[in-house]
């Protein structure tokens, strides 16, 4: 099915909306739009105290001595504490998400500027903040390592001296693929482009940041901890493995929260510091980080620097793709990904392509920055991946002098081709590529763009148009080979419907944004036949929902979505037998008629879920052997990762003057499987798409030589507003995927997966005049102009 999207959106009144999927309006935004959202910081409880922390100045340095004293005597200070301390009760260190180790509080030596050295808690935020002044730290200077490039050099300074035998900066290596056969292929292809190309450290940079509060009960030893999580069951067992609490007496509740973006998957020192703050204190503690502190510590995302290697026909057939790739991992490995997928999901970088071979060797290093490597809309790595690709397909294209959309078209998997294995092991589950590329194309109306495009270029005007082609891989995973630290990527979900017919679903999936309450009601609808505003979803919260592995990769509507799809079903299958019941015939012969059972054959025989729902909780025999109550749970595992795509066009003029890049047009055409509410999964894609021409103009994390962060402020991380970002004309294509109950895929991640390589080739488009095949991201004014000068060197 291909159909073209309403540019005017339909959005009906929630009253009237037909039961299950469509476009209805958001169940969240009245409390949102209205400034009523509880987030953390809007915890408010009696006798509360405020956390802060002190941080590095410098990347790299030898701590000598830390004196607290003056903090200590400040009247409203309550607690002061260092890394010496947490030691002391073996809490110094925690485990990273990636097996590896991080400081909670530096005891030996600072690894990267702004790592946690000290916290401070005080009666109000600011008294907190005044006595981290009066914190004497001696520190003894230490050559940083801030350039990728150089960490493995003989001579640079080992960072990860704690680690028991370390000699080096060298953190792992990887590979997948078939390197021999790989090489093979490359030996006979006609035609090989390499290109080396830099996907900058960027910042997920969420409107609210990272924050908690801790409030430990010394009565009966239990902890409850609001927090900015986008995995409250999976930090709720770190939590007890890391401060030995047992795990029932600890409840993480994630309240609202105002965008994740992978941000929120790690647990932050700042996050066990609240615990021990009111562990040591008795009271509750709040800790919310500011600004600078959410950008130069946190999570940040990619940081890949990639050689790229395409082989071909010289009539354009692709052959083979090989990378080598250097991944800086900042001083602690905080990657989060499942364990076996030390590199994510970056093994799919072989793309939307028929191959016949493809081979990735990846070093990780560690450097003197913040660690992170996995947030910010990538469903793990696989921005990386997508980005090698396509950028790799233009360079090709304009190797051979052929059109980019073209090249694409000759070369994807075919739709018969699916269940597609790749040369690197994954399973695309379903695809229908050339579609949803003639859907862009035709939208964008191509063929004229090129026409005006040649025009434009007899007067020296630069115009360019770019294209992308994605394949995502979301919805991690099936637990035979997919855990995080142990904890097999499953996902509960429980289902109670109440006598008078109205429910409540249970998720362990944590929405940051992403409109949970609306699509999982909507989803529950489709099955059982009851009205989503009928029923309440219920996130977010450790004592409330059953366990599961969280919302990241896309995987809630993959893994999530799937479970409630199934336990809605299995409430209907009960729901059926008591309605045999009331109907007084066989469960055969009864057909299901969304929110009714019907006796077949006899149109004025039926019952609603309603009067079951009754009927399950009230007075009568039910059918022999049947419990009361309307109410199931299942635990979903699922089978495979769902694999979605989709084909972006976008269209920018640069000033020939200064540089500078407007992105004139973009067209999104995505394939999400069976789409729940349309509306929500726009709203998805422009917002993905912002942060995909964001990452490819403007943001980057940058350090100079000594290690110190240079985009600690909005001032200098530039991020995209309404200014810079075009009017979004989506499309979409629909491919269920196979094994999802209702054959939905997830879609959060897609337009940022697949933005910013279209943004990138239509720059490199324009200046094709200039004789430039790449340039870095970000496509600043100033490297764009370099660029047309020749004088840009490789980042
Ligand atoms: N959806 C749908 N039909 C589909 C697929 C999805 O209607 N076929 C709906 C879902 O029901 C859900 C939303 O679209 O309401 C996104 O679903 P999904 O693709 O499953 O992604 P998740 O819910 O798991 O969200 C995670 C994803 C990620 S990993 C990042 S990063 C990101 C993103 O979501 N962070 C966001 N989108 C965000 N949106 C907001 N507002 N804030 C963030 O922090
Ligand atoms: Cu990779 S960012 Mo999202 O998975 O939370």
């Amino acid at each position: 099915m291909t159909v073209t999207e309403n540019a005017a959106p339909d959005l009906v009144n929630n009253d009237e909306h037909p039961l299950g999927h469509g476009r209805m309006l958001r169940k969240e935004d009245p409390r949102f739009i209205r400034g009523l959202g509880k987030y953390c910081d809007d915890v408010q409880l009696r006798g509360m105290l405020h956390l802060a922390i002190l941080r590095s100045p410098m990347a790299h340095a030898r701590i000598v001595n830390i004196d607290t004293s003056a903090a200590e005597a400040h009247p409203k200070v309550k607690a002061v504490v260092t890394g010496a301390a947490l030691a002391d009760k073996g809490l110094a260190w925690m485990p990273t998400l990636s097996n590896d180790v991080q400081a909670v509080l530096a005891t030996d030596k600072v690894r990267f500027q702004g790592q946690e050295v000290a916290f401070v808690v005080a009666e109000d935020r600011y008294a907190a903040r005044d006595a981290l002044e009066l914190i004497d730290v001696d520190y003894e200077p230490l050559e940083a390592v801030a350039d990728v490039r150089t960490a493995l050099a003989p001579d640079a300074p080992v960072i990860r001296d704690d680690l028991e035998g370390k000699e080096n900066n060298h953190c792992f290596d990887w590979e997948t693929g078939d390197a021999a056969a790989t090489q093979a292929v490359f030996d006979r292809a006609d035609v090989v482009v390499k290109q080396e190309m830099v996907y900058p450290r960027v910042h997920p940079a969420p409107m609210e940041t990272c924050g908690c509060v801790a409030d430990f009960d010394r009565v009966d030893g239990g902890l409850t901890l609001w927090s900015t999580s986008q995995a409250p069951h999976a930090h709720r067992t770190l939590y007890a493995l890391v401060a030995g609490l047992p795990e029932h007496k600890i409840r993480v509740i994630s309240p609202d929260i105002g965008g994740g973006f992978g941000n929120k998957v790690p647990i932050y020192p700042g996050y066990v510091c609240s615990i021990v703050g009111s562990m040591l204190t008795g009271k509750p503690v709040k800790w919310m980080e500011d600004r600078s502190e959410n950008l130069i510590s946190t999570g940040f995302a990619r940081d890949y620097v990639m050689q790229g290697e395409i082989a071909a026909t010289k009539d354009g057939k692709i052959l083979a793709i090989r990378t080598d790739v250097l991944a800086d991992h900042g001083a602690f490995n905080g990657t989060a990904a499942p364990v076996k997928y030390p590199a994510g999901f970056f093994g799919v970088f072989t793309g939307s392509y028929d191959l016949e071979a493809a081979y990735c060797h990846m070093t990780a290093v560690y450097t003197n920055k913040a660690p992170g490597g996995v947030a910010y809309a990538c469903s793990f790595r696989i921005t990386e991946a997508v980005y090698l690709v396509e950028r790799l397909v233009d360079c090709l294209a304009y190797e051979l002098d052929v059109d980019p959309a073209d090249l694409r078209l000759n070369n994807f998997i075919k739709p018969e081709q699916f269940p597609y294995a790749t040369k690197t092991g994954w399973v695309y589950d379903s695809g229908n590529y050339e579609p949803a590329m003639r859907q862009s194309m035709e939208l964008v109306g191509y063929a004229d763009l090129r026409r005006e495009q040649a025009d434009k270029r007899t007067r020296g005007e630069l115009m360019g148009i770019g294209c992308s082609f994605f394949t995502e891989a979301v919805g991690a995973g099936p637990r035979k080979d997919m855990d995080i630290l142990g904890l097999g990527m499953a996902d509960g979900c429980e289902l109670r419907v109440h006598p008078t017919g109205k429910a409540v679903v249970r998720l362990s999936v944590q929405s940051q944004g992403q409109g949970h309450e609306t699509t999982f009601a909507q989803i529950v609808a489709e099955e059982i036949g009851i009205p989503p505003g009928d029923i309440e979803v219920v996130h977010g919260d450790t004592d409330n929902t059953p366990f599961g592995l969280g919302t990241y990769g896309s995987r809630s509507t993959p893994v999530s979505g799937a479970a409630a799809a199934l336990v809605a079903r299995k409430v209907r299958d009960k729901a059926k037998i008591i309605a045999s019941g009331m109907l007084e015939v066989s469960v055969a012969d009864l057909d299901w008629d969304k929110g009714s059972f019907r006796v077949k054959g006899d149109p004025t025989s039926s019952v609603t879920i309603q009067d079951i729902a009754m009927r399950a909780h009230g007075a009568g025999d039910l059918p022999e052997g049947l419990e009361g109550g309307l109410e199931a749970q299942i635990c979903y595992n699922p089978s495979n990762l769902t694999y979605p795509f989709g084909a972006y066009i976008c269209v920018v003029d640069i000033d020939p003057g200064t540089g500078a890049v407007k992105v004139r047009r973009f067209v999104a055409v995505d394939d999400c499987g069976t789409r729940i509410n349309p509306m929500i999964i726009e709203g998805q894609v422009h917002g993905g798409l912002t942060d995909g021409v964001g990452m490819a103009l403007m943001e980057m994390i940058s350090f100079d030589p000594d290690g110190n962060c240079l985009s600690s402020s909005f001032m200098d991380y530039l991020i995209p507003t309404a200014l810079e970002v075009p009017h979004w004309e989506t499309g979409f294509t629909v491919t269920p995927s196979p094994h999802h109950p209702i054959g939905a895929k997830g879609v959060g991640e897609s337009a940022t997966v697949g933005s910013p390589p279209a943004v990138v080739n239509a720059v490199i488009d324009a200046l094709r005049p200039y004789g430039v095949r790449h340039a870095d991201m970000p496509l600043t004014p100033s490297r764009v102009w370099e660029a047309m000068q020749g004088t840009l060197k490789p980042s």
